[in-house]
């Protein structure tokens, strides 16, 4: 298919394509293997300038949106979902700032997020505000000046590795999800540590950790947008972001995609190469539907979202939901047809398969984006059309 990309876009394409063959490629399975961040590929994309695509230009970037986000994060996705989840969750931390931060934040801090030399994470997630997210428990309490933090953030994407940090915590309990607001938090701050280092299913060349608050003080000038803003700090973040999730899906579709078909071609099983047989053949069509449709919907989800359009709840729900949905989807068919060998650590399918499933998780799980979709439905008004 053709998607008309514009001569920037398709060298966008081409720079994330060209990092993922050279610098992700050779070292993912070890990556996979170690649980190790991939510090080295996030340099190669510092200098590549990937870490600026989506920052206006006024701030050191490149000035693009989440469009070119996008195209990005399918290359990168398509060799390994976990070097894409460190990228993508640095945009999801940069969001906060972008989209509500003061001229004096922007100024601080996107210059060097736009040049990758200070990685983000976004802190919203605990213990007991999963998909609930107004069940945050961690506090900001208003002291002279600034506000004193505690609490615990859980299952941080970049945490410990980044050195910003976007942490939505409680101004005011009693007032539900309208108490919740939004801060930077730098590492290094008094009573700012990092606690356990997760061990996950996949996505392993990413890190997951926690964040430790304890008597954390902050400047008001931490403080993003107003108090009481941060629910619809992060809500307005997720929506921002999802799409980008959904990019993830169709890279990781297609990766496993071309591996399946490759090995199709080659296999020989009762004297023919077994893409020869319709059982396979109507698996890898559905493959190439499926990839195709959700390919299409993120690429025209991604670019109603650069319209400027001010509800893109709903679509970038739907985009998120299904696109990932097909992630797994065709992954676990690529395993399927790969059969014994797909099974293996030899062959990179069970690694996919393995790291698509938390597209379906985080970020809100496609449950949750279905029930916020279904509110859309009920209040049109509110959620979009
Ligand atoms: N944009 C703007 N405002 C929004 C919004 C959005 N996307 N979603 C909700 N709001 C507003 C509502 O309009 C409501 O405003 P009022 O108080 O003026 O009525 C307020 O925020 C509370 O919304 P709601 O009542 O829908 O909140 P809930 O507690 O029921 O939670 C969901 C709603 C489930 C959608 C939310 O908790 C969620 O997104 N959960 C998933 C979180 C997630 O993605 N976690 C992954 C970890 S982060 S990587």
């Amino acid at each position: 298919m053709d998607y008309f990309l514009d001569e920037e876009q398709q060298m966008i394409v081409d720079l994330a394509q060209q990092i993922a063959v050279e610098k992700i490629l050779p070292v993912r399975a070890e990556l996979d293997e170690k649980e190790e961040f991939p510090t080295e590929v996030i340099k190669a994309m510092a200098q590549a300038d990937m870490f600026g695509l989506f920052v206006p230009e006024e701030y050191g970037g490149l000035g693009k949106g989440s469009f070119e986000l996008c195209l990005a994060i399918e290359e990168l996705s398509k060799k390994c979902l976990g070097i894409s989840t460190s990228y993508a969750a640095n945009a999801l931390g940069t969001f906060p700032i972008l989209l509500f931060g003061t001229k004096e934040q922007k100024e601080t801090y996107l210059p060097d997020i736009a040049a990758g030399k200070r990685l983000v994470a976004f802190g919203l997630t605990e213990a007991n505000a999963g998909s609930d997210a107004a069940g945050v428990q961690t506090t900001a309490v208003k002291d002279g000046d600034g506000y004193i933090l505690n609490g615990t953030k859980q299952w941080i994407t970049n945490g410990g590795e980044a050195e910003i940090y976007t942490i939505i915590a409680m101004t005011d309990r009693s007032r539900g999800p309208r108490g919740a607001s939004a801060f930077i938090v730098e590492k290094g701050a008094d009573g700012f540590t990092f606690g356990k280092k997760e061990k996950k299913m996949g996505i392993r060349a990413s890190t997951t950790c926690e964040l430790v608050f304890n008597d954390c003080r902050v400047t008001k000038e931490s403080l993003i947008s107003k108090e009481g803003m941060g629910f619809i700090v992060a809500m307005k973040t997720l929506d921002q972001a999802r799409v980008g999730v959904g990019a993830q899906g169709v890279g990781v579709a297609q990766g496993a995609f071309e591996e399946a078909l490759e090995f199709s071609r080659n296999r020989v099983q009762f004297g023919k190469s077994i893409i020869n047989f319709q059982a396979i053949q109507h698996m890898l069509s559905d493959m190439a539907i499926q990839i195709e449709a959700a390919r299409s919907l993120v690429y025209s989800v991604a670019r109603f979202v650069d319209s400027g359009a001010k509800d893109i709840t709903r679509p970038s729900a739907i985009a998120k939901t299904f696109a990932t949905d097909i992630g797994m989807k065709v992954t676990t068919d690529a395993v399927q047809i790969m059969g014994g060998s797909g099974y293996m650590r030899e062959y990179p399918v069970e690694k996919m398969m393995r790291d698509a499933k938390i597209l379906q998780i985080y970020e809100g799980t496609n449950q949750i984006q279905r029930n916020v979709i279904g509110q859309s439905l009920i209040r049109p008004s509110v959620k979009g059309k």
